[in-house]
């Protein structure tokens, strides 16, 4: 690790960021090297670290952020000054926004001209553009502080609710040298990065009770959840009380989605006729009506078992905080429920298999149709058929009707095992988070795509295929935005802004890089080429053609589309319920 320098051991700033990632387990990058961090890239890869080169730095940042969600270590994104770095701050806040633990690193330029604004190579104040958007933002300007500033780092992403943080690394830093013997005493190896965080026992007792008084309980299992890798527990209050349970998107598959007592396909019931809600690990955002009428009952009552005290009452009174880490509260509610103490009414259960079973029902028939050109429930129906005995593939998956109709369709069996949108609605996340989960697992991933969707980090078939990893991509392509049959209002040649060309050969993008490509019309070409894909355990991108007129505009979150009052909204909001 270090060079003869006179009589005296030295060592650099690059050597020390290796030695200092290493010694805390971080043991790959996902990145894009360039001035001043090329180098960098370099040493780790010589050292044993494993570098994972992207095309794009917000899809590096994406696979980092993954794999801190997997792990619970956070991801490293290595990036450039400036641009590279405004490139990675998307995921970055991303990351940030859904609690999932990473560290982005940038190099950056020198920072007395950054700070007379005297015109550097790539110049930018970056740890104070990243601040908003990050949970911590660092920057090391001597060496003996790496050690450090990467400790401080690992232990921001990690303890009370996970996030993103910036560690900023100057040119200057990099080179700096140091007594190697003073270098290596200046590490520090993080001890408890994230500590429990035990619930107290009257906030624990409140929560029992107001259980306890339930008729119709509700359980809301969120990815903190899921993020807690506390399965068994769970699993264990929820099959003790018999109380049925909601999954949000990411924690699917926490317990499986065909476990007795999942409700999801009888969700706005369970959710307007709750009388007490326990919320584990779920914030009551907008993908929760803010927990607000007439979504939700005005009279329910909410236990909210969550790691950050600010959760609390965010949106909606909570009755029954639970304040602390969900592995301890969950457990310190198990033993604190007597036998018998908490269950759901027999009538509650009853009332929720009759929804389920009328839904699922109407389920079955969409997926029975075989209508032609296919429509998203027909392709979902033949990838279902397949994914239903392979409980261990990773499931990536954006869009809009792409991604409501797969959610509904598509169960998912093991935990952590369904990676989406998340709290953003964000497009872009696809191929970071596929090659994420399938460089941390090595497990094959599926990743579910709308056409537009894919498109945000489309040329990372170059990385999946350049690294041999086996993601299989199914693009959803109804031609565009939601729907591929917009129009241009002003009768001008310009194509609509939704839509895109028609019969666009996805799989040859793959096909350019030595991955297998397939062209699907039909459930049962669909089938065979997942199932192909699949067995090869190769990248493949199997372009899956669906009629340009299926999707609904803004897939099933509509009413969040703002419409003009005065013309082309109303005319838009009538051909869109017709459509249904
Ligand atoms: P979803 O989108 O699935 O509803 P959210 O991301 O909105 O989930 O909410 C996750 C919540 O879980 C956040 O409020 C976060 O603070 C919390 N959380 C994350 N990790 C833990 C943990 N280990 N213990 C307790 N709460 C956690
Ligand atoms: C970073 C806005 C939401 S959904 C979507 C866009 C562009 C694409 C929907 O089309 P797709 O799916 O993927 O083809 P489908 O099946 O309905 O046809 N930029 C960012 N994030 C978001 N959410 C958008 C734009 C959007
Ligand atoms: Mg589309």
């Amino acid at each position: 690790m270090s060079n003869q320098n006179s009589s005296v051991m030295m060592t650099d700033g690059f050597h020390l960021v290796v030695d200092a990632l290493k010694l805390n387990g971080l043991e790959t990058i996902y990145g894009v090297p360039g001035i001043p961090i090329t180098d960098l890239a370099r040493l780790a890869q010589a050292e044993g670290i494993r570098f994972i080169g992207f095309r794009h730095e917000q899809s590096a940042g994406n696979a980092a952020a993954i794999a801190g969600y997997l792990t619970k270590k956070p991801g490293i994104c290595l990036t450039v000054s400036a641009p590279g770095f405004l490139n990675g701050l998307v995921a970055l806040a991303n990351a940030t926004t859904n609690g999932f633990p990473m560290i982005q690193i940038s190099g950056s330029s020198e920072r007395a001209i950054i700070d007379l604004q005297q015109g550097d190579y790539e110049e930018l104040d970056q740890m104070n553009a990243a601040k908003p958007y990050a949970k911590a933002a660092y920057r090391v300007d001597r060496p003996e502080d790496i050690g450090i500033g990467l400790a401080r780092a690992i232990r921001a992403a990690v303890s009370g609710r996970p996030g993103g943080v910036y560690l900023d690394l100057p040119a200057t830093l990099l080179s700096a040298t140091i007594d190697a013997e003073d270098a290596a005493a200046s590490l520090v190896k993080v001890v408890d990065p994230a500590p429990r965080q035990i619930p107290s026992p009257e906030a624990v007792e409140r929560a029992v009770s107001l259980l306890a008084q339930a008729e119709r309980p509700l359980f809301i299992l969120g990815k903190g959840a899921a993020y807690a890798q506390a399965d068994s527990s769970i699993r264990e209050l929820v099959e003790k009380t018999g109380i049925p349970f909601l999954p949000m998107s990411m924690a699917k598959g926490l317990l499986p989605d065909n476990h007795p007592q999942c409700a999801a396909a009888a969700r706005s019931y369970a959710l307007a006729q709750a009388d007490t809600v326990m919320l584990v690990g779920a914030r009551l955002n907008w993908l929760l009506g803010h927990g607000k009428s007439p979504q939700w009952s005005k009279n329910a009552r909410f236990i909210q078992l969550d790691i950050q005290p600010t959760e609390i009452d965010s949106n909606r009174a909570i009755a029954a905080p639970l304040v602390g880490d969900i592995g301890s509260s969950v457990t310190a509610l198990l033993a604190a429920i007597k036998p018998g103490a908490v269950k759901a009414a027999a009538s509650w259960v009853r009332d929720l298999e009759e929804h389920k079973a009328r839904n699922t029902e109407r389920m079955n028939v969409h997926l029975a149709a075989d209508p032609k050109p296919m429509d998203f429930y027909s392709a979902l129906g033949a990838i279902r058929g397949v994914l239903e005995d392979m409980p261990d593939v990773y499931l990536v998956n954006e869009g809009a009707n792409t991604l409501d109709i797969t959610r509904n369709v598509i169960d998912m069996h093991s935990p952590r095992k369904r990676l989406d949108c998340g709290t953003w609605g964000v497009m872009g996340i696809g191929m970071g988070y596929a090659i994420g989960a399938a460089v941390t697992s090595g497990e094959p991933v599926v990743a579910i795509e709308g056409d537009s969707a894919f498109g945000f980090s489309g040329m990372e078939l170059e990385t999946i295929c350049r690294y041999g990893l086996p993601i299989v991509t199914i693009i959803f392509n109804n031609g565009g935005i939601y729907k591929g049959d917009d129009v241009n209002r002003s009768g001008g040649t310009d194509p609509s802004p939704t839509v895109f060309i028609k019969n666009a050969r996805y799989e040859k993008l793959l096909e350019a890089f030595g991955g297998l490509g397939d062209y699907v019309t039909t459930p049962a070409g669909l089938t065979k080429a997942l199932v192909g894909a699949l067995a090869s355990r190769k990248p493949a991108l199997i372009n899956c053609v669906i009629d340009p007129t299926a999707g609904t505009e803004s897939g099933h979150i509509q009413n969040l589309n703002p419409q003009s009052a005065v013309g082309f909204g109303k005319e838009k909001q009538a051909e869109a319920s017709d459509s249904h």
